[in-house]
């Protein structure tokens, strides 16, 4: 039985991969990723050695936001396959000691969800309550422009609230209109949620990711923002980390997590989540979940919005990353993720993914992995995956990236060119073509046209040239895991930020009883002097040169010094 003691649970040593099933293995020849394509490659995974995989929604939808989107909680969409699917793919994490954490999206469901189907009827619907339905300002007639109950936007471009005529009141939805918004202010509401999650926790899951779970409990009154440049209000203050956020947390840990003898994983999506509200959620007595996904440092080379791209100063990631460190080092709990499937290619974003490559993308991983805090993967993040040269809109899906285009262009008069590049620096479809297994045509995801395009570097970067060749950012993906798993320190050792003012090298060192490793990276294009030294290497992602005293440019080195 693995250990269950506060401060020991299973999910502290463990490393995660997050599976995006669109993108990720084809196995009918449709074009798109699918559960029993994610079966037939288990094994891959088995073999980088991660412990944990973060399915991205796989459940019913009209995909109006890639799953994202969910019309029935309770059933497989037949793009990806069937319940049979689910529990054949648990079976198989499960034989190899692997297990699945499913994505849990409930701030909002699709518009086509039987629950809004209903509630959009009318004000007497037996759902009528469920969503968050706002008369017209006063003063104003619904359905005209300026009605709208307050002046948020959606995060997909547009006002957050939608006129229903049939019930003559606007709904919110923070995401696109497809997505209403769910009303947790309703008990039967949360306890719906909760009976939900029990069915897949008894199904045998082995945890859930919760998409931008900070948003469920807003300020009553729905207050103006301050007005962006996109015209709208800002309504972050006012729906993120919200006043009954905890106590709808702590019943559902009450009402779902607690009764259990298992122990599972739960990771709360959080945009503008602070460190205390980290510390507080993950503290391994009292929080409520197992950790949380802060974005602070995701931010940083945005200019307030993120296609304002600039560069990453490196000592703002370290400031930033040193602060959550050191406020959840007592009793809090850290994830640690440069990539998913909403954020750019990390060796494109703040490696160097032309002359640098291989070893940037090594040396960000070994800096990442060696945080405290449990490490996400996202898929080809371990293959050195980069952003795509997007060269037309007219190769974007992602609802986000197609919408900012649209407004930017045609509403506000930017320039296209300069819109597109931003898209390409910036779009979350960075991170959603195709998983790159080989060289042939369809980069062995698919025989079909895929949904879609590749990334034509596949023929370069893919996991056949990769898998079984010691000098491959998989190989050294490979040994970061295995480091964690093999080595308490990497788990459980204090954490100490060095070298606060370089902005090349990235230096830390991390204690337990009396072992120190010692991690120092040079993520620069320079080569860099760097006298920091332990006794023995334990991992390196270049040949060491010791007798220059110099770090080559990207050069990551992990040192062991016993007491
Ligand atoms: O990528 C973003 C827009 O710039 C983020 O704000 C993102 O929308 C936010 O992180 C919430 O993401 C999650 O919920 C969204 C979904 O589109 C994302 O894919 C998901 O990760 C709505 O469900």
């Amino acid at each position: 039985m693995p250990s269950r003691e506060p401060g020991h649970e299973w999910w502290r040593s463990a490393v995660v991969y997050q599976v995006y099933p669109r993108s990720f293995q084809d196995s009918d020849g449709d074009g798109v990723g699918d559960i029993p394509g994610i079966i037939s490659r288990v094994d891959y995974l088995h073999d980088l050695g991660v412990d944990v995989v973060w399915l991205s929604p796989v459940y019913r939808s009209p995909h109006d936001d890639n799953g994202y989107d969910i019309s029935d909680y309770e059933d497989i969409d037949p793009t990806f396959g069937t319940l049979a699917d689910i529990d054949e793919l648990i079976a198989q994490l499960h034989t190899r000691g692997m297990r699945l954490v499913m994505d849990l999206v409930v701030n909002h469901t699709s518009d086509e969800h039987a629950w809004f189907v209903d509630s959009r009827t009318g004000r007497e619907s037996a759902h009528a309550d469920w969503y968050m339905w706002r008369d017209p300002r006063p003063g104003t007639v619904g359905g005209e422009p300026g009605a709208e109950p307050n002046n948020w936007g959606s995060f997909f471009s547009g006002s957050a609230w939608q006129w229903e005529p049939s019930r003559g009141q606007y709904y919110l939805h923070l995401f696109s209109k497809k997505q209403p918004d769910l009303n947790w202010e309703n008990p039967v509401v949360r306890e719906a949620i909760a009976a939900m999650m029990n069915r897949w926790l008894d199904r045998g899951i082995d945890g859930f990711r919760m998409d931008v779970i900070n948003f469920i409990s807003k300020d009553a009154a729905l207050p103006d923002g301050a007005v962006l440049e996109t015209g709208f209000g800002d309504g972050m203050p006012y729906f993120a980390n919200g006043p009954r956020l905890q106590e709808y947390l702590a019943e559902m840990k009450a009402n779902v997590f607690d009764g259990r003898s298992g122990d599972y994983l739960t990771v709360g999506e959080m945009p503008a989540a602070t460190p205390e509200l980290a510390a507080s959620l993950t503290d391994a007595r009292t929080g409520q979940l197992s950790m949380i996904f802060q974005f602070e440092h995701v931010g940083l080379d945005h200019d307030g919005v993120k296609w304002n791209v600039g560069a990453l100063d490196l000592r703002d990631l370290k400031t930033s990353f040193g602060r959550w460190q050191d406020a959840l080092a007592e009793n809090g709990w850290n994830s640690l993720y440069w990539n998913n499937h909403d954020q750019p290619r990390i060796v494109s974003r703040w490696g160097n993914d032309r002359e640098h490559w291989y070893a940037s993308a090594t040396a960000l991983a070994t800096v990442l992995h060696l945080h405290r805090g449990t490490p996400y993967v996202y898929q080809g993040e371990e293959l050195g995956m980069t952003n795509v040269p997007f060269d037309d809109i007219a190769a974007l899906r992602d609802i986000e990236s197609v919408n900012h285009y649209a407004v930017a262009v045609d509403l506000l008069g930017q320039e296209p060119a300069a819109v597109l590049d931003a898209l390409r620096r910036m779009s979350r479809d960075n991170a959603r073509t195709p998983m790159q297994w080989t060289a042939e045509p369809g980069a062995g995801f698919t025989s079909a046209s895929p949904w879609i395009g590749l990334n034509a570097n596949h023929d370069r970067v893919n996991a056949a040239a990769q898998v079984g060749d010691p000098n491959s950012v998989f190989a050294h993906y490979r040994r970061l895991i295995a480091l964690r798993h093999s080595d308490p320190v990497v788990v459980h050792g204090d954490f100490r930020m060095l070298l606060p003012d370089d902005s090349s090298v990235y230096a830390f060192t991390r204690e337990l009883d009396g072992t120190s490793l010692l991690v120092v990276a040079n993520l620069s294009d320079e080569a860099v002097p760097c006298d920091l030294r332990g006794d023995e290497l334990v991992l390196t992602n270049l040949p060491e040169d010791t007798a220059s005293g110099l770090l080559a440019p990207w050069e990551a080195r992990i040192y062991r010094t016993r007491a």
